[in-house]
């Protein structure tokens, strides 16, 4: 959570201060969500994330210079920076996908999941998405197949209460997204996405759940997003009481604060990550801005698939 925080941090002040350019969409704010669910995955499961995607790619174990060198369009970068931050994948690290448009990674995931079915594999796919993303066709018309076939695929909307500008309650005539896997006959639940452990305890049960033929979950996580839609938003639409109010539930002292009264973690061990977190980061983007933007040729590059072993 640290160090994911710690990413979206040093690039807002590198944006803000006319360091580098690129455009990012924040994950300030929803951290835990990431924290929780990419702890219960293991590493030949597959992940799909949006643009809203630093905290999952962090999380996920996805090296720092090739999340900070896709989004600063380094040839270090992931995806050899010519995705940026919309197109990030990283399959050592799990991470099958990178998407901005919006509900298109639900019939992903579950494509990803049927194949682990029709292999016999025991792998799972986790998708994560936005409130938003629940009101398009892709999401309802994943859903549907990802239950009727009981495709082992954790769903997890990260219930921000925002798209772009609009407020969930301006978008839906419902009080909790996750009644709409009722519509599907699926497994699911509401989750303080705020709580990183309760995160955890919700995405362990559900890819227990799909590795071991009990079909698909929806997990609501309901968290917030700090610092707008994307970096640069001013927020203006932001009701300062429903920004305070969601500062108080900022999940990352929170957490820290139960840390420390369980007496887990003391005041210099959580320094201790900080600082560690902040040198990462740090090291891994002088390492990204000494390298090069990717070569004319690399257009041709990574445009076609070699197609020796599938048939056709
Ligand atoms: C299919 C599609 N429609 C519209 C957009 C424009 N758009 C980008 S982000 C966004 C809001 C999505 O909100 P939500 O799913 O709640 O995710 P959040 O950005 O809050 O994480 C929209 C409408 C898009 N990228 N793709």
């Amino acid at each position: 959570m640290t160090l994911a925080q710690a990413v979206d941090a040093r690039l807002r002040k590198g944006i803000g201060r006319g360091e580098f350019m690129a455009v990012i969409w924040p994950s300030r704010g929803q951290e835990a969500v990431a924290a929780g669910l990419t702890a219960a995955l293991r590493p030949d499961d597959r992940l799909v994330t949006t643009y809203r995607g630093i905290h999952d790619l962090v999380s996920k174990g996805v090296p720092l210079t090739e999340v900070i060198g896709e989004i600063l369009g380094r040839s270090i970068g992931a995806s050899r920076g010519k995705g940026g931050t919309m197109h990030i994948t990283a399959p050592d690290q799990g991470v099958a996908l990178t998407t901005g448009i919006v509900g298109a990674g639900v019939p992903v995931a579950a494509g990803l999941a049927l194949a682990f079915k029709q292999q016999g594999l025991d792998r799972v796919a986790a998708v994560t998405f936005g409130d938003g993303a629940t009101n398009t066709g892709s999401f309802h018309e994943g859903m549907n197949l990802a239950s009727t076939w009981q495709l082992p695929v954790v769903f997890v909307c990260q219930n921000n209460l925002w798209a772009e500008m609009t407020p969930i309650r301006d978008t839906m005539n419902i009080d909790q997204v996750v009644d709409r896997r009722l519509a599907y006959g699926m497994a699911g639940e509401r989750v303080d996405g705020n709580d990183p452990e309760a995160m955890y305890r919700a995405s362990a049960a559900a890819v227990e759940r799909a590795r071991t033929g009990g079909g698909p979950t929806f997990l609501e996580a309901v968290t917030f997003r700090f610092e707008g839609h994307y970096f640069g938003d001013q927020q203006k639409y932001l009701p300062a009481e429903e920004l305070a109010a969601a500062r108080e539930a900022d999940p990352i002292p929170r957490y820290r604060q139960k840390l420390l009264d369980a007496g887990v973690l003391s005041e210099d061990d959580l320094t201790a990550i900080d600082t560690d977190a902040t040198a990462r980061v740090d090291a891994a983007l002088a390492e990204v801005l000494a390298a090069p933007a990717p070569e004319l040729t690399e257009l041709e590059q990574d445009v076609f698939v070699d197609m020796e072993g599938i048939p056709s």
